[in-house]
């Protein structure tokens, strides 16, 4: 029925926002998008500094949570354990 699947890639992928500690330059926010851009599966990788947040797009059918969690860990940083920043 479908004679066109390029959208279908963008609607199987998940976006979530991760407080991630121990970021404090330039230097680490790279690290850690790096390392959690190496996954397979993680389409995107952006680190806000100033708040501490990690935003990842992936596929979730080809990589977990705790997979980009460890990614950030193994970096040398801290996944805060609530998944989303709070909105004050
Ligand atoms: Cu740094």
């Amino acid at each position: 029925m479908s004679h066109c699947d390029c959208n279908r890639k963008d609607e199987s992928l998940k976006r979530l926002t991760l407080v991630v500690t121990g970021m404090s330059c330039g230097h680490c926010k790279k690290a850690v998008e790096d390392a959690v851009k190496k996954l397979a599966g993680v389409q995107e990788a952006v680190v806000d500094l100033k708040e501490g947040l990690l935003t990842v797009t992936f596929d979730p059918q080809k990589v977990a949570l705790t997979e980009i969690r460890d990614a950030v860990v193994g970096a040398g940083y801290e996944v805060q354990p609530g998944r989303k920043k709070k909105e004050t």
